[in-house]
């Protein structure tokens, strides 16, 4: 008998051999030279890792594609633009390993699914199309053709094109982007989830609707003249390494850090920047001037306190709110006040966790600054008053007048290293109107002004077969969705899934009646095509749109590129009733931004301007003061106080990455900031949490999370007694996906609330 989807989908519970130690008080430094160093040299072979590290980040080099930090507009580092976690990415993607059809047939799927994700990640490099018949135990080899082919059948053979849906990771480039979303717009369908769905929606709703964009305001020069920078729910050592370098920068030139965050994260506390061989010897640069421990989910609660302060500061002095900003670019400004003045600020601060002493240093740096910038990432917006925390933050700034000018406004820390350029051409389940309408205007095929699925509705169509074909370019979509057993039994659902990978990972077994694997070029290989290697393009966390090449040669032969992947479903599935000639566009990727040029805006020239060196900045209505909302103003809003309450002995638990993963790929098995060796199955607490429960460390205990009625557990998971804020604790993703329930999710962006889950700790 063959295993449960359940058991396919969630990570083995067995254990390694936990090691912990004091967390380190300093970030980078010699410590991650050294990673660096053992990284490259175990997976890559040295004249690659040469090759790659010289050309990483540099213009007319590749965009790394860890995560979307932007780089510098004018000098870049001799040494490569790097970090620690960049060379870990490339080290995975350009492994010399491969595997191919004596691999699958040596393994079946059953065999894979008991590896870790650590294990399947290291098998190598994905090297041929693969297939998965129905019933079969094995993936066998399939060539590209009749892969095409097997997509297109399945797609023309559904009743509504609405039952097929196309998921995208955000390490898509734009090229392939924009093919892929107009491809499925002209098949016919909107169903369009992407993994922005489970990360930055949240961001993107409550700035669209407060500031007229769904995008930050700040560039890199903002951050380094900033008076304040405000770190909230982001931990950048690890998941975005090279913003370090910026906020020390910023204190150089004398700005302060707040960093609010439930634990004290490495780099917020010190950096030691590793391209300084002085800063290496002498020690680091002390980052966080104040360190704010807050409760989980507690930011609407203390940004209230410190708008409470503003108010009754304003009504002292008069001196603290910009009233010329207020009078003539917000809106709805005396709403926002009444209603403030409903709130106690001795409630909110103690909903908030904080002492009153680090409140007030939090405070006087918030009311004596003007030049405030606030950056945040997926400790704001995975909560189910996820848009609520953000446009809190947005009230603080309008209040100050941080907004629209050098050295202020919105800091959104993007994730995947193209994910905000996916949506700006067009991967978007629920594109604006006008968006269509240009579509419709260029290529004389109306696209479906029907919103389509996001993650979660996805999830639940393919559950209840309203959907059976799943596609997805990038990613694995069944270790990053919340409620794994549930989602798992939707993959089994489907006619058929399809992956469009580099690396082997879990989606590829946990499958749907028929499955497909199509291995494509990663961003660190040359993409040969009919007219010569071509380049791509991909826009950073800061709007900035810049060219990408690889630079080894491909792994395999059998591999395709995304943009090449797409024009041969589109050819497969739609040729005869196409407005469009999918093949050409493979050949010269010059005419897919020819096209983006026309289509989506801020694009105009595309082509020519790609070729400047450190790119080109895409408009930004916040960053210049001027707001596409409604009223073409910037918009006041009320948020509440979450209303969650924990009982009996629960407690409020965060999914969190550590140091040594990117998402669901798993670099290693340590954390080294955090003091954790060879274990991942470990469930951080609070020591007075433990003693309450009589816990002791590294003893075994299961969790439950129970919501709505249903129970939700996971197994196997050693306590560690450690810095966070009583009755909340933290365990790595994606190991507790199993624990977050899919109807827990942010109102009006549906991001899964994986920073906001209520469990119990069962001993055994
Ligand atoms: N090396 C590496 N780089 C990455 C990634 C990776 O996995 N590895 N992932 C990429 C992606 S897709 C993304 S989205 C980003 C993710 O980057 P981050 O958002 O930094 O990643 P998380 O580990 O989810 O960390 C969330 C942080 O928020 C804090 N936090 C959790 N809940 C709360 C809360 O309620 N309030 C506050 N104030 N803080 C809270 C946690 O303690 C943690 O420090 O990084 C990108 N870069
Ligand atoms: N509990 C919990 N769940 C979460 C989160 C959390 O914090 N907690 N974070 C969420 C967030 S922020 C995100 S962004 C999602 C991430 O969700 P995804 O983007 O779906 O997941 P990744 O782990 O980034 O995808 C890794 C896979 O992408 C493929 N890949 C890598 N490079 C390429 C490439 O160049 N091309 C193609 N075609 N494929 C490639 C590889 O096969 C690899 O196995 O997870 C979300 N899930
Ligand atoms: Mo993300």
């Amino acid at each position: 008998m063959s295993l449960k989807n359940e058991d396919k989908a969630n990570t083995p519970e067995g254990f390694l051999e936990l090691k912990t130690s004091e967390p380190p008080k300093n970030s980078v430094g010699f410590g991650a030279i050294k990673s660096s160093i053992v990284h490259a040299a175990k997976y890559m072979n040295p004249t690659d890792a040469l090759k790659l590290s010289l050309k990483i980040n540099q213009k007319g080099g590749f965009d790394c594609p860890g995560c979307a930090w932007p780089d510098p507009d004018e000098e870049r580092s001799s040494l490569g633009e790097y970090c620690e976690n960049g060379i870990k990415a490339i080290a995975e993607e350009a492994q010399s390993k491969t595997i191919g059809a004596s691999f699958f047939a040596e393994h079946s799927v059953d065999d894979l699914s008991k590896w870790s994700d650590f294990e399947l990640g290291k098998s190598g490099r994905l090297a041929e199309p693969m297939y998965l018949e129905k019933g079969g135990t094995h993936y066998q080899p399939i060539s590209w053709d009749n892969a095409f082919k097997k997509v297109g059948q399945h797609l023309n053979a559904l009743d509504n094109p609405d039952e097929a849906i196309f998921y995208t990771s955000g390490r898509t480039t734009n090229e392939a982007a924009f093919l892929y979303q107009l491809f499925v717009r002209e098949y016919g369908t909107s169903n369009l989830p992407d993994c922005s769905n489970m990360c930055h929606e949240a961001s993107g709703s409550a700035l669209s609707e407060t500031l007229g964009i769904g995008k930050g305001s700040v560039t890199l020069n903002d951050l380094y003249k900033a008076e304040v920078v405000v770190v909230v729910g982001q931990n950048p050592a690890t998941n975005h390494p090279r913003m370090l370098s910026a906020l020390e920068k910023c204190k150089n030139n004398g700005g302060k850090i707040i960093a609010i965050n439930p634990l004290p994260e490495a780099g917020l506390i010190k950096f030691t920047n590793p391209q300084n061989p002085l800063k290496l010897l002498t020690g680091g640069t002390e980052i966080a001037d104040v360190f704010v421990p807050i409760t989980i989910n507690g930011d609407v609660a203390f940004f209230k306190a410190l708008l409470l302060k503003l108010l009754e500061k304003e009504e002292e002095n008069s001196d603290v709110f910009d009233k010329v900003f207020i009078e003539e670019k917000t809106y709805d400004f005396n709403n926002f006040i009444s209603d403030l003045k409903t709130y106690n600020f001795e409630d909110c601060l103690e909903a908030s966790g904080v002492s009153r002493e680090i409140f007030d240093k939090a405070f006087q740096l918030i009311l004596n600054n003007n030049k405030i910038i606030v950056c945040w990432a997926m400790g704001l917006t995975q909560h189910q008053n996820a848009v609520d925390n953000i446009r809190e933050i947005v009230n603080l700034l309008l209040l100050k007048g941080s907004i629209g000018k050098e050295g202020a406004g919105t800091c959104p820390v993007r994730g995947h290293s193209n994910v905000q350029g996916d949506r700006t051409v067009g991967i978007w389940e629920s594109a604006p109107q006008e968006f269509l309408d240009k579509i419709e205007e260029k290529y004389g095929f109306k696209p479906s002004p029907k919103h389509g699925y996001s993650v979660i509705e996805a999830i639940k169509a393919m559950y209840e077969m309203k959907a059976k074909v799943f596609f997805g370019l990038g990613g694995n979509f069944i270790s990053a969705v919340p409620d794994t057993n549930y989602s798992a039994q939707a993959m089994a659902n489907c006619n058929l899934t399809v992956h469009v990978s580099t690396k082997l990972n879990r989606s590829h077994l946990v499958t749907g009646k028929e499955a497909l694997i199509f291995p494509c070029l990663g961003r660190t290989e040359l993409d040969y095509q009919k007219t010569g290697i071509q380049v791509q393009s991909v826009e950073n966390s800061m709007g900035i749109v810049s060219s990408t090449k690889g630079v080894l040669e491909p792994c395999s032969k059998d591999l395709l590129s995304e943009v090449a992947v797409v024009c041969g479903i589109a050819n497969a599935t739609i040729k005869k009733r196409s407005k469009i000639d999918w093949l050409l566009y493979k050949d010269d990727y010059n005419l897919v931004r020819d096209d983006i040029a026309e289509v989506v805006d801020g694009f105009k020239n595309y082509n020519t301007r790609l070729k400047k060196p450190s790119g080109f900045y895409l408009p930004n209505g916040a960053r210049i003061g001027e707001f596409n909302t409604k009223t073409g103003k910037a918009h006041f809003s009320i948020n509440r106080l979450p209303s969650w309450k924990l009982k009996n002995d629960e407690l409020i638990m965060m999914t969190i990455r550590s140091h040594d993963q990117f998402n669901t790929t798993i670099y290693g098995l340590n954390d080294r900031y955090r003091g954790i060796y060879n274990e991942r199955r470990v469930v951080f607490m609070n020591r007075n949490d433990m003693r309450i429960r009589g816990l002791k460390e590294h003893q075994i205990v299961n969790l439950k999370s129970e919501y709505s009625g249903v129970i939700r557990k996971a197994n196997n998971f050693k306590v560690v007694g450690y810095d966070i804020p009583k009755n909340c604790c933290a365990t790595y993703f994606p190991e507790t996906n199993v624990l977050v329930p899919l109807e827990s999710f942010a109102h009006t962006a549906k991001t899964p609330a994986s920073k906001s889950v209520i469990i119990t700790v069962l001993p055994l």
